[in-house]
Parts: structure tokens; C-alpha cells; sequence
């Protein structure tokens, strides 16, 4: 695009990139994606869930520059080192930058980690963790008074959610695999801004704004089919470049209207959690019956609090 030194070489978009261009291009493409999906506006608030990795504080960082309100929510898993590392870098970046950060940690605000509810419960750890961090987020967004929740997920990400939702035919799922869901029923909105940058375009936007982030992969991840369904499309995108994007974009054009049809439908079926004030289909959420098995003391969750959830630090 210009006589610049190239930094950056895309191949699926068959162009190599000077730093300004290259940082030109990322901001154009979250630009894009959050107008197209009509995710928020100027005026909106916008928690950030921040997990100390690329991605997340790239999103934050992005759409910081571009200068939108946000405030940063991180929450502290209890996964040995690398939660502690992944709040101090999180911590970190936001203050040098003068950014609002709520830090939950969960074995303090509820009583266990997610090893804890591995262990105890006998569940996937991914899946006690997503549930844990699905419900703070939502709760934080809803007692805060929050527009939208965004997340980091990448095209990668995206893309390897769609192989798997596809290997397996969940049409539910698949009807509901939209950039942003719409609040409703007790649920805040949810966006992703970066479903159409790459993990390595999220790296290259760190390291070319100077952000510390972990590089360490999550030690809980390991036998995850989302790693799998991830090297997969890495391998198919080394011998075909711009297959990811067209697998998850063409998805997005052409798939998803066929499984959309029901999977807005609102719930009549939900309540109030007796616990904890989530919406539920049952008496308790599914996060509170968690909570139970998995915590060894008992912590009560302050409803209606301004500062909450309980334990929660700004
Ligand atoms: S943090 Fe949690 Fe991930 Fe670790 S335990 Fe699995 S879901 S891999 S994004
Ligand atoms: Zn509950």
C-alpha cells in the first residue's frame, strides 16, 4: 500500500503491511465488523471481559483508541500460575493506561476455583469455567448497569467453534453462532468485535502497541477438541490461505439463516434464581448448583448490591 518496510505478511489477503497500515487495517476490520453487526455505539457502555491474553487486550486497546467507554472486567479462575499472571498483566495494562478494571476472583467472591470444581464435580474443566465466567459476566453487566458485554474471540476462535458445531451437527448452537446476541430475557447483549481478525493479526497488534500479554496457554486447555479443530484449520489454511475466513464469513453470508429459524424465540420458561437472581429455567441456576458441589464453604452473594458480587474490586 505504501513504500514502508513490511511487517507483516497476510497471506490470505494476498498483501504484506507496514506498521501503520497494518495497525490501519485491524482497526478497520473491528470497525467494520461492530457497524455491520450494529454491536454498539459511541455513546454505549461496554464491559470488556479481559483474560490477560492477546486477544482480549487488544479488543480493549482497540476500541480504547477508538474511543469508546469501557470498563474492563477480569476474573481470577484460581488456575495456579496462570490466573495470577493473567490478572497482574490484565491489572497492569489497565493502569497504565488509566483504564476502570473490576477484578472477581472466584474462590474468594464464591468459594472455589475452577480446579476446585473439576475436582470436586467430576465436570470438564472448560465447562465449570465457562459457566463460572458466562454467569459473572452476566451478573456484572446486569448489576452494573452495562450496554454489552464484549469478548475477544478471533477468527480463529470462530472458526474452530464452527468445525465443531458442524462435526457434530448442533443446530442450536449453529443458529446462535452470531458476532452479537441481543440482551433479552436477563441476558445482557453480547458482541465479538474481532471475528474477523486472525490470532496472529491479535499477536502482531500486541507487539506493535507494546502490550505485555500471557503467552502461556491455559495448562487446563490440554485434550480440548477446540485446540484440535484449531490445528486442523491451521493446516488446511497453510496449503489454502483465506480457508478459515471463508469457512467462518461464508457461514455467516450463507449458513446461518437456515439454523436462525426458533433460536430467537423468547423464553417463557425462565425465573429468577432463588439464589443468586440470574435467570433460570429451574428453582437454582445452573451456576448456584455449581457453586454448591463445588465450593467447600458456604459464601453468600449479595443481591441488589451496588458493589457486587461480592468480594468484587475496582
Ligand atoms: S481458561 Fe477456562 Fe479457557 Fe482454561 S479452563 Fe478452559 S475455558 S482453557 S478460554
Ligand atoms: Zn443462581
Amino acid at each position: 500500500m505504501c513504500r514502508g518496510a513490511p511487517v507483516i505478511d497476510l497471506r490470505q489477503h494476498n498483501a504484506a503491511f507496514c506498521e501503520e497500515h497494518f495497525l490501519r487495517f485491524c482497526r478497520s476490520q473491528v470497525t467494520k465488523t461492530i457497524e455491520k453487526h450494529q454491536m454498539f455505539g459511541p455513546t454505549d457502555r461496554i464491559l470488556v471481559a479481559v483474560s490477560g491474553g492477546k486477544d482480549s487486550l487488544a479488543l480493549w486497546d482497540m476500541l480504547d483508541e477508538l474511543g469508546y467507554t469501557t470498563e474492563g472486567l477480569t476474573i481470577g479462575l484460581g488456575i495456579d500460575n496462570y490466573s495470577d499472571q493473567s490478572t497482574e498483566m490484565t491489572r497492569r495494562f489497565a493502569a497504565e493506561r488509566g483504564l476502570a478494571l473490576q477484578v472477581v476472583d472466584l474462590a474468594a467472591t464464591y468459594g472455589f476455583s475452577v480446579p476446585d470444581a473439576a475436582g470436586r464435580t467430576g465436570r470438564v474443566p472448560c465447562s465449570a469455567c465457562g459457566l463460572s465466567k458466562r454467569h459473572v459476566f452476566d451478573q456484572v453487566a446486569r448489576e452494573g448497569g452495562f450496554d454489552v458485554v464484549v469478548t475477544g474471540h478471533n477468527l480463529d476462535d470462530e472458526a474452530a467453534v464452527l468445525f465443531g458445531n458442524v462435526m457434530r451437527w448442533q443446530d442450536d448452537y449453529l443458529g446462535r453462532q452470531r458476532p452479537v446476541l441481543a440482551e433479552g430475557d436477563g441476558f445482557p447483549r453480547k458482541a465479538k468485535p474481532l471475528v474477523r481478525l486472525t490470532e496472529r493479526e491479535t499477536a502482531a497488534w500486541c507487539l506493535l502497541r507494546g502490550i505485555d500479554y500471557v503467552l502461556d496457554e491455559c495448562p487446563m486447555a490440554d485434550g480440548n477438541n477446540h485446540l484440535a479443530y484449531k490445528e486442523l484449520l491451521n493446516t488446511l489454511e497453510e496449503r489454502t490461505p483465506g480457508a478459515k475466513q471463508d469457512f467462518y464469513l461464508g457461514f455467516l453470508r450463507q449458513g446461518l439463516r437456515h439454523f436462525e429459524q426458533g433460536s430467537d424465540t423468547a423464553r417463557t420458561d425462565l425465573r429468577a434464581c432463588e439464589e443468586c437472581g440470574a435467570p433460570t429455567s429451574a428453582d437454582r441456576c445452573s451456576f448456584c448448583r455449581l457453586r454448591e458441589r463445588a465450593s467447600t464453604t458456604s459464601v453468600t452473594v449479595e443481591l441488589g448490591s451496588t458493589k457486587h458480587p461480592t468480594g468484587a474490586t475496582s
